[in-house]
């Protein structure tokens, strides 16, 4: 007897997701499927079926009612995956080559059925293990050029930009931002969570009130300035790539806010590899300047071509709101290190280093550097003297 009832949640399981796809009419009937859950993320369970024998294969990812990360004690709202699916479809509509095909969505199931991206990998592990992805940086900008551009009010006009922006209201994932990034690690917060050694390090941010009072800058931008659409949580775990292929996944967290913020994010986790991979420090600091020529380069295109707003479209103010979106990325991306290294949610690229000291003094680059970028992001108009001067910190 079928153990799914569409009308009704509760987590799968290998057993039940292989039923959901058959149900789904996904497979051939003489279909010979096995599944294994391979969700590695702080929120959802992600199960990979495979029909051995047509070499057919989806993923389908289904929200859990809590954030796994910390467990059953952390109320999560379902309502993500909706959002999540809707995200995917409107990006897969905007940069088709660079998010994954959704096949089915179920609101109440809070599952998604989508193209399975096993032959890449996640970007952040390929980089732990020595991949650079060539290709990498150009289709993340042109992915963000065209994002930023098309879901903005220029790109869709004010009515529509409206009906977006109630689409993706996206209250509990923006709460767990504005805590995670914007407030918990500049206190004592329970949530913070670092090493001993780094207490004189954290101790010194928590100190400094030039850099608090420039925090609650980025996060009222974050609060209040409903530019884009935004995916919300892009670093490199959300990212599957190979040398020519780049997919992103996961936007859970999309929900309209500054363009700068996605933007920051990518630098921010190609700033860890900077920072860890000194063998390789060049491929990533042309990668975070590819990433910034090449959203900026897709984006003027557009605003010159497809703007919907008579006015705007001229050179100066186009320049305007790229200084901006720039100086408001070196911001975010500044905030995204100091959480990644003191906050809830870390990342492998500092924490899987083995030798003690060279964590511990990684762990304080991310820091030092994370700092700066927040006091001192308008104090730059170029990428490439951002670049020279974070080269220079650490
Ligand atoms: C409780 S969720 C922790 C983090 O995981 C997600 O990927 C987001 O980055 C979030 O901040
Ligand atoms: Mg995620």
């Amino acid at each position: 007897m079928s153990q799914v009832k569409l009308e009704e949640y509760k987590p799968l399981t290998e057993e039940t997701a292989v039923e959901l796809a058959l149900r789904l009419n996904i497979f051939h009937e003489e279909a010979e499927l096995s599944c294994r859950e391979i969700g590695d993320g702080n929120l959802n369970l992600v199960f990979h079926i495979v029909d051995q024998k047509n070499e057919k294969s989806i993923i389908i990812k289904q929200a859990l009612p809590y954030a796994k990360v910390v467990g059953e004690s952390w109320p999560l709202t379902l309502k993500r995956a909706k959002i999540e699916a809707d995200a995917l479809m409107l990006f897969g509509k905007i940069a088709p080559n660079y998010v994954p095909k959704v096949y089915f969505t179920d609101e109440i199931l809070a599952v998604t059925v989508m193209e399975d991206l096993s032959h890449l990998t996640i970007a952040r592990a390929g980089f732990i293990n020595g991949e650079t992805y060539p290709q990498i940086s150009q289709h993340l900008g042109e992915f963000l050029g065209r994002t930023l551009f098309y879901t903005s009010d220029y790109g869709l006009g004010p009515s529509g930009k409206k009906e977006s922006v109630q689409q993706f209201i996206n209250p509990e994932l923006c709460k767990i931002t504005e805590d995670l990034i914007f407030t918990d690690p500049y206190f004592n917060a329970e949530t913070n969570d670092f090493e001993k050694r780094l207490i004189p390090a954290v101790e010194a941010i928590w100190k400094d009130e030039e850099l608090i009072f420039h925090v609650n800058i980025l996060k009222r931008s974050f609060l209040t300035e409903a530019e884009v659409l935004l995916h919300g949580d892009l670093h490199t775990g959300s990212v599957f790539a190979n040398n020519a292929e780049t997919k992103v996944i996961d936007p859970e967290f999309a929900f309209y806010g500054p363009a700068g913020f996605d933007i920051g994010q990518v630098f921010a986790n190609l700033f860890f590899q900077v920072i860890v991979n000194i063998d390789k420090r060049e491929f990533f600091t042309r990668h975070i300047e590819s990433v910034w020529h090449t959203f900026k380069e897709h984006y003027s295109q557009l605003w010159t071509t497809e703007n919907k707003e008579v006015l705007a479209n001229t050179t100066e103010f186009l320049q305007f709101n790229l200084t901006k979106y720039f100086e408001d990325a070196l911001g975010f991306a500044g905030c995204e290190l100091v959480r990644r290294t003191i906050g809830l949610a870390h990342v492998a690229d500092l924490d899987r280093i083995e030798d003690n000291d060279a964590r511990i003094s990684a762990k304080q680059k991310a820091l030092e550097l994370g700092t700066f970028l927040i006091k001192k992001r308008k104090e730059f108009t170029d990428v490439t003297t951002v670049i020279q001067k974070a080269v220079q910190l650490l």
